[in-house]
């Protein structure tokens, strides 16, 4: 299991409620956002890592799911080429500081397209999600760059959903948390499933980090189930960035 040293995070924007999103709630509170996000930051922290917050950009709504924008490798960054035109632009500050993280930097090129979040990576194997932001050259072109660095890749078909990482994450060699809908999926048939009900399916999107597992707030049964396979959890209150299409683990890019 990986130990996670860093993190990049990039602080909500002004006009974060003025982008993509596909559920129907209430537009989000700026203020409000900012404050979960100050506090996922110490969450992070409180997990062992050194956080990298970068400032806030008004030209991208999106830009505070720095996940969509790169995967990261112990030691290779590979920067994605999101889906949505309007969230192109978000690489070019990712790249820059990525780029005095790591000596060698990849890059996803068109017609691929791909969002972070769509990559799960366990250990030496990596789910990549086939999505409606995700196609078959973006994810070629990933398996192919893993390849080289020992990870096998596996495609998983995701319909109806943002993402491969709305519906499963990974907790650790043996386990993931998984809605039902994908959990009959036979590329996850060798791990310990827990299962996520299907009023609490925003809390799949779940993240381990250094053995703390970071969940949504208020998803009782995911937590106590998560809790139950004997994993500390740490309850977050996410309800801004939901309202974005936005999960936990999009909000930071861990290495
Ligand atoms: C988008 O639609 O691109 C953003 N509003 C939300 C992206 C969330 N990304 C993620 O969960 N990996």
């Amino acid at each position: 299991m990986t130990t996670f040293r860093h993190a990049i995070v990039k602080r909500p924007c002004h006009n974060f409620s003025q982008r993509l999103t596909t559920v129907r709630l209430s537009v989000p509170s700026f203020y409000r956002a900012v404050q979960q996000h100050s506090t996922y930051v110490d969450t992070l922290k409180r997990c062992g890592l050194t956080v990298h917050e970068l400032p806030a950009d008004n030209r991208f709504p999106d830009s505070t799911f720095v996940e969509d924008t790169a995967v990261l490798l112990p030691d290779c960054a590979i920067i994605t080429r999101p889906w949505a035109p309007s969230r192109r632009g978000e690489i070019i500050a990712i790249h820059e500081v990525l780029a005095r993280h790591f000596e060698t930097i990849e890059t996803i090129k068109a017609p691929g397209t791909l969002d972070g979040g769509d990559v799960m990576i366990a250990d030496n194997r990596a789910f990549i999600g086939l999505t409606e932001r995700t196609n078959q050259a973006g994810a070629d072109q990933l398996k192919a760059i893993l390849a080289r660095f020992d990870i096998s890749s596996s495609f998983v078909h995701v319909r109806n959903s943002l993402h491969l990482k709305s519906d499963v994450a990974y907790l650790n060699s043996d386990t993931i948390v998984v809605t039902q809908r994908l959990a009959s999926e036979p590329v996850f048939q060798a791990f310990r499933k827990i299962i996520v009900p299907p009023l609490e399916r925003y809390a799949a999107n779940c993240v381990n980090i250094n053995g703390n597992v970071l969940v949504t707030a208020e998803y009782t049964t995911v937590c106590n189930a998560i809790k139950k396979q004997g994993f500390s959890v740490i309850e977050i209150n996410m309800s801004e960035f939901k309202k974005m299409d936005g999960g936990l683990s999009c909000l930071s890019l861990r290495s």
